[in-house]
Formats: structure tokens, C-alpha cells, sequence
């Protein structure tokens, strides 16, 4: 069945939170999210980190479900089941989405960055796909090249299910992105990086509707 996500596409790194990122989870549900994803890069590899991500995970996820905001985790599918996630998102590095589907019955989203990835993830059972950096980011290391509005504009013309439109985004770019068919609008310094994250995602998320 088709996702209705539609809006802020909120996402909690810690590594970009300037306050604990349990504060900063519960400043975006009270603003308003269409979904909330756990990103954490820096707990691969280390069990001591791991441990702390599921710590953190199952706590994100107990928030959501009282919210009633599905929670997603990213990359990491034996997070995403041990802390019961509604999504899981998939990089172009991370499993393929067949092999995560053998365990995970949630929605799957994608990471893409051009049309023919785009087009492969649909093909393969995305449920969702990111699509971007649609304009110039600090926040991800190594990004792919910008695809600008124009990119966007055209990856939602050849999706099949809801785009999310990520990279450098704050409110005046989100309108554009929308305005471009993104179903959502994903960000992560213009949010888990303000003074007020709270307003931060009311000013996101309210421009979708
Ligand atoms: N993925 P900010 S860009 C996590 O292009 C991520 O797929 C991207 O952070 C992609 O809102 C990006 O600070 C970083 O630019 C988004």
C-alpha cells in the first residue's frame, strides 16, 4: 500500500544535536514530524557505541509510538528490529533492500542520488526514496554532487512512490522542494542544529501543509 507520509521528515543525529538528542526528538514531535529517523555514522563497528544506539533507538521509538509518529532507523536493520522500528532506510552501501526484507516488514526507504538510482531502488521495492543533496550540504561526509531543484523536480516526475527531498534544506528551500512534488522534506543542521528545534520543525513541517 502506498505511504501517506507527508511533511517534515525529521531526523536525529547526535553527532549534530546541540542538546541531548532525546530533547531534541521530543522539541520535534512537539513541532511537528511526518516521521522520525535515528541516524548515528559513528556507532558502526563499536559495541560500546552500539550498545548506546539501541539504548537510544528503543528510546526514540517508545517516544514515537506515544506520539503516534512512526520511527525509522537508518542502515542498521538489526537495530531497526531489536528496537522495534515502524521504517528502515537503506544507503546505497547498506543491505540491499531484498535482503533486509527477509527480516523487516516495515516500510523500506533508499538513499539515492541520480535517476538511475532512483529508478533501481523503485524497482527493487523501495517504499520511499531520499532523493539529494538537492542543494549544498555540510552536514553529510562525502556527499554526492547537488542535484538542485531542477534534479528534484525531475526524480518526482519519474517516482512511483513519495520522494524525500534532503540536503541544506531550511524553510525557504522546503517550500521549493514541495513546490517540486517532494512528499517530504528531510533536514538535519537546520534542525538538530538550532536554537530552537522546536520551532525549527513547526516552520518545516507547516509549509507542507
Ligand atoms: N543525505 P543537512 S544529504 C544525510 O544526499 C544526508 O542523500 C544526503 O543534512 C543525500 O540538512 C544529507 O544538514 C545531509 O544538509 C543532510
Amino acid at each position: 500500500m502506498a505511504l501517506s507520509w507527508r511533511g517534515f521528515y525529521a531526523i536525529v543525529d547526535p553527532d549534530v544535536c546541540t542538546s541531548d538528542p532525546l530533547d531534541v526528538a521530543d522539541a520535534f514531535l512537539r513541532g511537528g514530524c511526518a516521521v522520525l529517523q535515528l541516524r548515528h555514522k559513528s556507532s558502526a563497528g563499536s559495541t560500546a557505541d552500539d550498545r548506546a544506539t539501541l539504548a537510544l533507538a528503543r528510546a526514540l521509538s517508545a517516544r514515537c509510538r506515544a506520539a503516534k509518529v512512526p520511527f525509522v532507523m537508518n542502515d542498521r536493520l538489526d537495530l531497526a528490529l531489536l528496537a522495534d522500528a515502524d521504517g528502515l532506510h537503506l544507503g546505497q552501501d547498506d543491505l540491499p533492500i531484498a535482503e533486509a526484507r527477509r527480516f523487516f516488514r516495515g516500510p523500506i526507504g533508499v538513499s539515492t542520488h541520480d535517476l538511475a538510482q532512483l529508478t533501481r531502488a523503485i524497482a527493487d521495492g523501495a517504499d520511499l526514496v531520499g532523493f539529494g543533496p538537492v542543494f549544498a550540504t555540510s552536514t553529510k561526509k562525502n556527499p554526492d554532487p547537488v542535484v538542485g531543484l531542477d534534479g528534484l523536480a525531475a526524480a518526482c516526475r519519474a517516482a512511483t512512490v513519495p520522494v524525500v527531498a534532503i540536503g541544506g534544506i531550511d524553510r525557504e528551500r522546503a517550500r521549493a522542494c514541495f513546490d517540486a512534488g517532494a512528499a517530504l522534506v528531510a533536514a538535519i543542521g537546520a534542525t538538530c542544529g538550532a536554537d530552537d528545534p522546536e520551532a525549527a520543525a513547526r516552520a518545516l513541517h507547516e509549509v507542507a501543509a
